[in-house]
């Protein structure tokens, strides 16, 4: 397959000045006639006339009305064109139905929809299908749909079609067209500038309760921008389409937004307060990408992290701001840990910006986003505030309708604060996660720390230079007073001390507050340290972060040594969960245990082979331990974390309610499920009847409520997500294989719907002592049907891949066995691109 490289960028040769659009919908042979108007682009001189075009059959084709005949290949079309501005016109056919990759036009349930980031428009029509040929596009929809739309404003529209007009310039990947059975849930929003706005999310009949949640949190996202960044909506029409069958959680087409169902649809009984909150942040996601995505876009897909980046470090800001800024800083160290730093320090290694890639879509990754995104942060903490959002204001003036790159975001930066970035740039173009080690030495009164970072080799890139590092420091007494309120050191060098003087007594470091950059820092402190911290850190953060390095080498020990957990970490956990003045949601946080995956990679890091039973029994061990020890408060910690009254979902109430899921667990563990049978029985909202569930599965006394869960919800398609994937995430490992096989034979699995197929293998190869059984049972299960769903589905396959990417770690016999899996799938005759392209890089 070919490679592109971010160094042959060159520009397209011609400019498109407008594009107009007739879709003939039927569900096996939509016909889409597409007129186009190109000019020579003055700045190529070698202009070739090449558009993009995959699985299209090509009826017609025109120049300036006279018949044409192109000449046509796998991937698209050329033809001798004047060299003057001309009119293109083609007649296409395609087929939605049989679409089950689900890029381009394809059908879902009944209902047209398309998906088209990133290089999905050639499967509708030939076109320039790059991000940085930008036009104006009227779309003129035919057929017997109800409801057909398009992006833009609506234009007329009648007995069988409807007429759109988007008048802002759109590369094609936010072209987006969905036609079907569908209700809406409406509402308005006036702009600050007084512009009425119609806000419409549009349904499948019999989802329209499910509406509300999401519309409210639109209003919200579109009055934030505002406030926040002086971002107002720029059309008269917002529309939201829920859709069951989509490959990404959603994206962000112009005015027309598509979700995947899962992330806009909500109600309390079926929907988990951790839903909400992702809905929320996403609905607000999309939305952002109106400005950072849309009116400012992407050169090349290199440059992804642009608009990815600065659009989670947005969505971020915003659910800070809507619900809690520690409790959203630590859940998003979190993720980043469990699934960006894996990605960083194993064979799929790649710089927020990459520069090569065989499919695009594999570059989708929590590198691109979640590392793009603390990038981002770490430029606001080393500029402040202000010059953030000057430099920010600079960059939609500059740059709006452009499509840009990492330099041109940069330059704004250097041109509006005066500062020199070229070292910053670094954290864009090398990949691999720092590490960060710090000593420190008292004398004379001036407590010194002495940093020293260091990037380990990544695939291609065996050299690294020195980053720019913010890290934010504090100081406390060994009283717990602080004596140096957090303040940002900006490390440059390989090696760098900095000192603070006046001291009576050598005062206690709070190093990296906030996570002030996505580095692994590395520093010999003792448990009892570490326990001052956990009860008297004024920094959330790394409040929480010394109860984790406490966790974490307490079950390191228990593995390595046998040792029994750690009475002091125990204490100073009961302590915690006790203490009624603390936040709940924080006391859920510290009672999360680190997952067995983060304790196989911090053993490879120690040099150790994890042994992922072991780390399994520890887990269990420590849990079951910590219960006994509490358990003469367990009941009326349990009682004080019910909530009265109807369900809503806040921040307020889902710190209660995750602080309630945490003391059930326990609780469980020494009541024989009693209180998890009554909160079962008892529930009316879908987050406490999710985690009594899951409770009682894991106890292996969930069988009825299971069974009753199921007929409760059957019919419901998100809440038996939920169903499939609980029972694998929760299964003994040494039944996770075959309780998700069993499952992916159950009637309600399609192997065709990415939701469902990843809340079952999705949760097998979280399930890290389950997947990784030593007989090879979880490898051949996800390899089978990675097998069986590539040919359909290539994108989903190969992002289920990365589930094999950590395979290094494990002993030879486990890694004997996943090579084997990867070649076998590698093998198959017929492999995507994108599968083949993961597989390969994994395996190398
Ligand atoms: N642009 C793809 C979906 C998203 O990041 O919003
Ligand atoms: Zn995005």
């Amino acid at each position: 397959p070919e490679t592109f490289y971010l160094k042959d960028y060159t520009p397209f040769g011609y400019v498109v000045e407008r594009v107009e659009l007739v879709f003939r919908l039927s569900p096996e042979a939509t016909r889409v006639l597409s007129k186009i108007r190109f000019a020579p682009n003055p700045d190529v001189s070698d202009r070739e006339f090449f558009l993009h075009g995959e699985k299209l059959k090509l009826i017609s084709a025109q120049i300036d009305g006279a018949e044409v005949a192109p000449n046509v290949t796998d991937t698209g079309l050329s033809c001798e064109v004047p060299d003057t501005p001309f009119t293109w016109e083609a007649e296409v056919e395609i087929n939605p139905k049989a679409n089950t990759a689900l890029e381009g036009l394809y059908m879902s349930n009944g209902m047209y929809c398309t998906q088209c980031e990133a290089e999905g428009f050639r499967k509708i029509t030939y076109y320039p299908d790059r991000p940085d040929v930008m036009s104006t596009f009227n779309v003129r929809i035919e057929g017997d749909e109800k409801v057909m739309l398009s992006n833009g404003n609506p234009g007329e529209s009648g007995e069988g079609f409807a007429e759109w007009h988007d008048p802002w310039p759109k590369p094609a990947y936010l072209f987006a067209l969905v036609a079907g059975d569908l209700l809406n849930h409406p509402d308005r929003f006036t702009t600050r500038s007084g512009k009425d706005v119609e806000l419409n999310i549009w349904v499948r009949p019999g989802d329209e309760g499910k509406c509300a949640f999401g519309m409210e949190a639109l209003k919200k996202s579109m009055t934030w921008d505002e406030e926040v960044y002086g971002r107002e909506y720029d059309l008269d029409v917002f529309n939201i389409v829920a859709v069951d069958d989509f490959n990404m959680g959603a994206m962000e087409n112009k005015g027309l937004n598509i979700f995947n169902s899962s992330c806009v649809l909500a109600s309390p009984e079926t929907s988990t307060d951790a839903n909400f909150e992702r809905i929320e942040a996403i609905i607000a996601h999309e939305y952002f990408h109106n400005w950072t995505g849309n009116r400012i876009t992407c050169r090349d897909w290199f440059q992804l992290c642009l608009k990815e980046g600065l659009t989670v470090y947005r969505d971020a800001q915003f659910t800070a701001d809507m619900r809690s800024a520690p409790v959203k800083r630590i859940e998003d160290v979190i993720e980043l840990r469990a699934r960006q730093f894996p990605e960083d320090n194993g064979p799929l290694a790649h710089p927020v910006r990459p520069e090569a890639f065989q499919e695009i879509n594999n570059f989708y990754t929590a590198t691109v986003y979640e590392k793009g995104a603390e990038v981002i942060g770490m430029l606001k903490r080393l500029v402040g505030d202000e010059a953030y959002y000057k430099a920010l204001d600079l960059y939609f003036n500059r740059h709006d309708g452009q499509a840009c790159t990492i330099e041109d975001w940069i330059k704004v930066f250097e041109d509006s604060t005066g500062r020199d970035l070229a070292q910053f740039k670094n954290w864009y173009s090398q990949a691999g996660t720092p590490r960060l080690s710090v000593d420190e030495s008292f004398e004379d009164g001036t407590y010194t720390l002495t940093f020293r970072q260091k990037t380990p080799p990544t695939p291609g890139q065996d050299h690294k230079d020195p980053k720019v590092i913010p890290i934010a420091v504090g100081l406390l007494t060994p009283t717990g007073d602080e004596v140096l309120p957090t303040t940002v050191l900006e490390m440059t060098e390989a090696e760098q001390s900095f000192s603070f003087e006046g001291f009576k007594t050598r005062p206690i470091p709070s190093i990296l507050r906030d996570f002030s950059a996505p580095v692994i820092l590395t520093r010999d402190s003792s448990a009892k340290e570490r326990a001052f911290l956990l009860a008297h850190d004024t920094d959330p953060f790394t409040r929480w972060e010394a109860g984790r390095e406490l966790a974490k080498a307490s079950r390191i020990a228990m593995v390595i040594d046998g040792a029994s957990p750690d009475s002091n970490y125990l204490e100073a956990l009961q302590s915690l969960v006790r203490d009624d003045h603390l936040d709940p949601a924080f006391r859920a946080l510290v009672l999360a245990p680190p997952t067995e995956s983060e304790i196989a990679q911090a053993l490879a890091d120690q040099g150790v082979t994890p042994d992922p039973d072991a780390i399994h029994d520890a887990a269990e061990t420590f849990a079951q331990t910590l219960a006994q020890s509490l358990s003469d408060s367990l009941p009326r910690l349990f009682a004080a974390t019910l909530v009265d009254g109807a369900y809503v979902p806040d921040a307020k109430g889902a710190g209660l309610r995750a602080l309630n899921g945490r003391i059930l667990g326990l609780l469980t563990r020494i009541d024989g499920g009693e209180a998890a049978t009554k909160q079962f029985e008892t529930a009316n909202n879908m987050t406490v009847q999710n985690s009594a569930l899951a409770c009682l599965l894991k106890a292996e006394k969930g069988d009825a409520q299971s069974q009753a869960f199921f007929e409760q919800w059957q019919d419901d398609r998100l809440v038996m997500d939920k169903w499939f994937g609980l029972q694998v995430a929760t299964a003994r490992p040494e039944r996770a294989p075959a309780i998700a096989q069993s499952l992916t034979e159950h009637p309600l699995f399609t192997i065709k719907n990415p939701n469902r197929f990843r809340a079952v293998m999705g949760a097998l190869a979280m399930n890290h002592a389950g997947f990784h059984q030593a007989d090879g049972s979880g490898y051949r299960l996800l390899a089978d049907q990675l097998i069986a769903l590539d040919p359909l589905n290539p994108q989903t396959t190969a992002r289920m891949c990365s589930a094999f990417q950590t395979w290094k770690r494990y002993d030879a016999g486990r890694q004997d066995k996943i090579r084997a899996e990867l070649k076998r799938i590698k093998a198959t005759e017929g492999l995507s691109r994108d599968t083949n392209e993961m597989v390969s890089r994994i395996l190398d």
